[in-house]
Parts: C-alpha cells; structure tokens; sequence
C-alpha cells in the first residue's frame, strides 16, 4: 500500500463543541500525519461546489447550509493507505451504524451532523486537496 493523501474536514457540529483536538487525537492514534491545516468559514455556495456531487439529493440544500454554519478546520492527512484508513477512522455515514471506537461512533450527533468529512477514492482525494489547498501549503 502506498502512501496517500487525503482530504478531511472537520465540520461545524464538531467545531462548535470543541472536539477539533479529540478528532485530531484519533487520526494521528490511526497513524496518520496532518501534514496541511486551517480553520475556514465556508459560504454556502462554496459548500455547495465541494459537495456538488450530491446536488440531486434530498438533503443537499441542508447540508450546504449545515457545512456554512459555523467554522471548519479542512486538513491534509498523510499515511499509508490514507483514503482507507481515514474512511475508518471515521465510522459509517450514519452514526447508528458506525463501529465503536470510530469518530462518528463517538461524536457524531446524526446522518446530516456527523462531525466529519473524508475523500473516498484518490480521484476525489486529489480534486478536494486542490479545492482548498495550494501545493506550498502541503507539507508533508
Ligand atoms: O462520505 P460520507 O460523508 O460518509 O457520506 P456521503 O454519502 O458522501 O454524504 C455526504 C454527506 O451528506 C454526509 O456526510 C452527510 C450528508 N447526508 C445526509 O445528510 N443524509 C443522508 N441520507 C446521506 C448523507
Ligand atoms: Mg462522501
């Protein structure tokens, strides 16, 4: 398995409640490196360019709204296998269904607030880097 990055962002029900430090904890635990960081506010619309994927489904006005609420922290991780690994890290979509010990498991709060966000294969992973970061901020 080679070595990886990844797109993660921490979103606003996780921000608001503190928890950037505990998330945080949880990745570098996994072994993996947070190698770009910063804390944003995004508009709505630009929610809506990063999420535009899911333009067509019921929820994404919602969670375009969700995403601009309140601050993100949007980071880089690196690692072996790091796409993988962050998505388990993270737990299922819908903290219901989300194995115990992941962050969804222990923060998220529902399917539409679940605290956090990960590029699920390296296509995406290096679209959503690009989207918020410039090359000379990734260090690795
Ligand atoms: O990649 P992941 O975040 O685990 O799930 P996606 O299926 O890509 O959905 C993106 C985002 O949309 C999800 O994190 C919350 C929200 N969402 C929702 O509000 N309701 C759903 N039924 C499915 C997803
Ligand atoms: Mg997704």
């Amino acid at each position: 398995m080679a070595i990886e990055r990844t797109l993660s962002i921490i979103k606003p029900d996780a921000t608001r409640r503190n928890l950037t430090g505990k998330i945080n904890a949880k990745f570098e635990e996994a072994g993996l490196r947070i190698v770009a960081q910063k804390r944003i506010q995004l508009t709505p619309a630009q929610a809506g360019t990063f999420y535009e994927v899911h333009k067509e489904r019921p929820f994404y006005g919602e969670l375009c709204d969700f995403m601009a609420s309140e601050p993100v922290v949007v980071q880089v991780l690196e690692g072996e296998g790091a796409i993988a690994k962050n998505r388990e890290v993270m737990g299922a979509t819908n903290p219901a269904d989300a194995a115990a010990g992941t962050i969804r498991a222990e923060f998220a709060e529902s399917v539409g607030e679940n605290s956090v966000h990960g590029s699920d294969a390296p296509e995406t992973a290096a679209q959503e880097i690009a989207y918020f970061f410039s090359g000379l901020e990734l260090v690795g």
